[in-house]
C-alpha cells in the first residue's frame, strides 16, 4: 500500500546513506551515478564543481526509499559532512585508488568513529588505478581501526581495470561504459588471486562469527548467506567495512553498490536505537542543516526519528509550514513524512541547526571546530547596514561553523569559520540572497601600548571666560608597570594641595587618557601618581582638574618612551607526525616561540605542537599550514600575553 507521499511500504523503512571522503575523490560523481541508476531525472551535467554544500537527494529503488547525502569533501565543510553522518543510516567513504592519498582519509574514518556510524569505502577511480588494490587496502587499513574486508577484486587486461571478480558469489563481471556489467567467465588467470582475497575476506570475518570460522577451519565452503551475516552484523557494530570498487564517472560499480546499500544499509529504527531514541512516543525530529531558500523562506533539514509529520502541525511549539522532499534535485510539497525520512521542513523559525524537535532529551549533534580563519567585512555602500545584520544573522542561524562578531574596538563586523573558502562561500550566499554589496579585509589586531620611562608630569588649566574662570593644576608621576599588572592610580599629595574632592576626578581623567595613546592604541601597564598641584578657591572644579589631568597624561606618555604591545597566542598545532618539521618552519617563519611537540593523544601517528605566535601571524596562517600538511593540519589558539613589537 504507498502512503501519502507515494512510496510503497515494504519491509523497508525509509534509509539515508552520506557521501564522504576527500575533496575530489568522486562523491558527488557517485551521487549522480547512484540516482540515474536508480530511474531518477537525469541532474544538470557537466563540469562539477569543488562541492560547498550538502546536497540531497531522494530516490525510490527496488520498492526501497532512500535518502541521499552528499557531503562536500573540503576540510572547510567537515561539519556539514558530520552534521549529514549525524542523521546517517550508513557513510559509504568514497576515495580515490592511488594508495599516495589514504592519510587523508585519517580524519574521515575518526568522524565515523566519533559518532559511531556503519561504513562502506568505495574505492573509486579504479580506472586510474596503476599499482595493486592491496597496496591501496593496505594504505587504508592504517587510518582505521576499522577492519577493512575487500569484497571484490579487479580484473585486468594489460594495464586498464576491466571488470571485477565478487568474492562472496565468486563471479566475474566486465565493466561497461555507462551500463550494467556483465556476468563473465572467471578468467583462469584470476584463479589464484580470487581465492587468496577470499580465503582474506573469510578469515577476517570468522573473527566475529564462529560458525564461519568453523567451516574456514575445517576448510569447507560456506554459503554466501553464512558470509553476509557476520559481514552484515560487523559492518553494524563498526568492527568491519565492506570495501567496493568501480568508477563513478563511468557507471562502472554503480549496481554492485546500489546491491550493498540495499543489503547492509541499517533500518531507521535501528539507527534511531543506535542515537538513543525510544522507539514509542510523539514526533521526534532533528535539523542537520538550515536554509533560506528564497521564497520557500527558512528550511530546516531534518531527519524524522519517530512518528509521521503532518504539514501545518505543531511539532515542539513549532508550526511547521510546508514538507519538502528533493527527488530530482528540485523541492517537491508533500502533505506528510514519515518515520525514518529525510526531509526540509518549512519556516521553524528560531530552531537552530542540530536541535531536537519533540519530547525527551536533545540528541547529541557534533559541534564544529574552532574557528581558524577571520574576515572583516566592509559594506560598499552604507545605507545596507541594516540589511546587513539581517542577513549576517541568517549566515550565522544557517552555519554553526560560522561565527560573526561585532568587534567593540574597532568596530569591525567580523566573520569567522573553517577557511577562506568556507567564508567566502558563505559570502556569496549572502550577496545572493540579500543583495548587499561586501568587500573584505583583515581583520584588526588589538594591539596595545605602554610606556619604558618614568616620567613627572606638570600641566596647569588656567582660563577665564568671561566672569568665571577655570584653575586647576596638576603633578603627575607616570611608571610603567609590570607586564598584565593594568592601570593604577595614587594620590600622594601634602597639605591639602589638591583638595580630597578633586582627587577621583583627577583619577578617573587618568584612565580614561589612557584609552588612546601617542601611538593610536589603549595604553595599559602604567601607574599614574598624583603628587602635587594647586587649586583656586572660586575657579577650580571636577571639569577643570580632569582637564589639566589629561594634558598632563597626553605630554607624560609621550615623553615615557612608548612602546607597541602586540598579542601573542598560545598554539596548539597538530599534524601528521611527517609533517611536524614543516610544521616547526611555519611557526618559526611566523616569528614563533616553539614551546615544544609531543605525540597527539588518542591519534595515532600524529604530533602537537605548541607555540607562541604573534596573533598578526596567525592571520592566514591555516592556509599556509594546510598546503604543507595535503590539508590535515589544524590548529588552536588562545590569548597569552602582549609583548613588545620589535619587528615593527
Ligand atoms: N577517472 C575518473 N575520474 C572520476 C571518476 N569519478 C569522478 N571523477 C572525476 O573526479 C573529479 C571530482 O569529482 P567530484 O564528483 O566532483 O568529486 P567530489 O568528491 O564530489 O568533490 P568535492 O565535492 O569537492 O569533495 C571530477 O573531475 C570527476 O569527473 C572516476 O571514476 N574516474
Ligand atoms: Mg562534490
Amino acid at each position: 500500500m504507498p502512503d501519502a507521499s507515494g512510496r510503497s511500504l515494504g519491509g523497508a523503512g525509509p534509509r539515508s546513506v552520506a557521501f564522504i571522503g576527500p575533496q575530489g575523490s568522486g562523491k558527488s560523481t557517485l551521487f549522480d551515478a547512484l540516482l540515474s541508476a536508480a530511474g531518477a531525472p537525469a541532474r544538470r551535467g557537466g563540469a562539477r564543481g569543488m562541492g560547498t554544500e550538502l546536497r540531497l537527494g531522494h530516490v525510490d529503488h527496488m520498492e526501497d526509499s532512500w535518502a541521499l547525502l552528499d557531503c562536500p569533501g573540503s576540510v572547510e565543510f567537515a561539519h556539514d559532512a558530520a552534521a549529514a553522518l549525524a542523521v546517517a543510516d550508513l557513510a559509504v567513504v568514497v576515495t580515490e585508488a592511488a594508495p599516495g592519498r589514504a592519510a587523508v582519509l585519517g580524519p574521515v574514518f575518526r568522524m565515523l568513529d566519533e559518532q559511531g556510524i556503519p561504513a562502506i569505502v568505495f574505492v573509486n577511480k579504479i580506472d586510474q588505478l596503476d599499482g595493486r588494490v592491496r597496496d591501496t587496502l593496505a594504505a587504508l587499513q592504517a587510518q582505521t581501526p576499522r577492519k577493512l574486508v575487500l569484497r571484490q577484486v579487479p580484473i585486468r587486461e594489460g594495464e586498464a581495470v576491466t571488470g571485477y571478480v565478487d568474492l562472496v558469489s565468486e563471479r566475474a563481471y566486465r565493466y561497461r561504459r555507462g551500463a550494467a556489467s556483465e556476468r563473465i567467465e572467471l578468467p583462469a588467470m584470476m584463479r589464484a588471486r580470487e581465492s587468496e582475497a577470499r580465503a582474506e575476506l573469510l578469515e577476517a570475518l570468522a573473527d566475529h562469527d564462529d560458525a564461519l570460522l568453523e567451516k574456514v577451519l575445517e576448510d569447507l565452503t560456506p554459503a554466501p548467506e553464512e558470509i553476509y551475516r557476520p559481514l552484515h552484523s560487523g559492518e553494524r557494530s563498526g568492527a568491519v567495512v565492506s570495501v567496493l570498487l568501480g568508477a563513478a564517472e563511468h557507471n562502472n560499480g554503480i549496481h554492485r553498490l546500489w546491491k550493498a546499500l540495499r543489503h547492509d544499509v541499517p533500518e531507521p529504527e535501528e539507527t534511531a536505537a543506535r542515537r538513543g531514541v525510544e522507539t514509542k512516543g510523539p514526533p521526534l525530529a532533528q535539523v542537520f542543516r538550515t536554509l533560506h531558500a528564497g521564497h520557500a523562506g527558512r528550511l530546516s533539514w531534518a531527519r524524522i526519528w519517530r512518528g509521521a509529520v503532518r504539514d501545518g502541525m505543531q511539532l515542539d511549539g513549532h508550526r511547521i509550514g510546508g514538507i519538502h522532499r528533493f527527488p530530482n534535485g528540485e523541492a517537491q510539497k508533500v502533505p506528510e513524512a514519515a518515520a525514518g525520512e529525510i526531509v526540509a521542513l518549512g519556516r521553524l523559525e528560531g530552531v537552530t541547526t542540530g536541535a531536537t524537535l519533540g519530547a525527551g532529551a536533545p540528541l547529541a549533534f557534533p559541534a564544529p571546530a574552532a574557528p581558524v580563519h577571520a574576515l572583516a567585512v566592509v559594506l560598499e555602500d552604507r545605507k545596507d547596514e541594516v540589511r546587513l545584520s539581517g542577513a549576517l544573522q541568517r549566515l550565522a542561524e544557517e552555519d554553526p561553523a560560522l561565527t560573526v562578531i561585532l568587534d567593540p574596538e574597532s568596530g569591525q563586523t567580523v566573520l569567522q569559520g573553517q577557511g577562506e573558502l568556507h567564508l567566502r562561500a558563505a559570502l556569496d550566499r549572502l550577496a545572493g540572497s540579500s543583495g548587499v554589496r561586501l568587500r573584505t579585509v583583515r581583520p584588526q589586531i588589538p594591539y596595545r601600548e605602554t610606556i619604558r620611562q618614568a616620567v613627572t608630569q606638570h600641566a596647569r588649566l588656567k582660563r577665564q571666560t568671561g566672569g568665571h574662570g577655570q584653575f586647576a593644576d596638576v603633578k603627575l608621576r607616570i611608571e610603567p608597570r609590570e607586564r598584565g599588572a593594568g592601570f593604577s592610580f595614587a594620590e600622594e599629595v601634602v597639605g591639602g594641595a589638591v583638595p580630597k574632592r578633586f582627587i577621583p576626578a583627577v583619577g578617573e581623567a587618568a584612565e580614561e587618557a589612557t584609552r588612546k595613546g601617542p601611538l593610536g592604541h589603549q595604553v595599559v601597564d602604567v601607574a599614574v601618581t598624583l603628587l602635587d598641584g594647586s587649586f583656586h578657591s572660586v575657579d577650580s572644579s571636577d571639569m577643570a582638574f580632569a582637564t589639566a589631568t589629561r594634558m598632563a597624561m597626553q605630554e607624560g606618555l609621550a615623553k615615557g618612551e612608548p612602546v607597541l604591545l602586540e598579542p601573542i597566542h598560545a598554539v596548539t598545532v597538530q599534524v601528521p607526525a611527517e609533517y611536524t618539521p614543516n610544521a616547526q618552519r611555519l611557526l618559526t617563519g611566523r616569528r614563533g616561540q616553539i614551546l615544544g611537540y609531543a605525540a597527539r593523544e588518542g591519534w595515532e601517528g600524529w604530533d602537537t605542537v605548541e607555540a607562541l605566535v604573534p596573533a598578526a601571524e596567525l592571520q592566514e596562517m591555516i592556509i599556509e599550514l594546510r598546503s604543507q600538511t595535503q590539508g590535515l593540519g589544524t590548529y588552536t589558539h588562545r590569548f597569552d600575553h602582549l609583548a613588545e613589537a620589535r619587528h615593527r
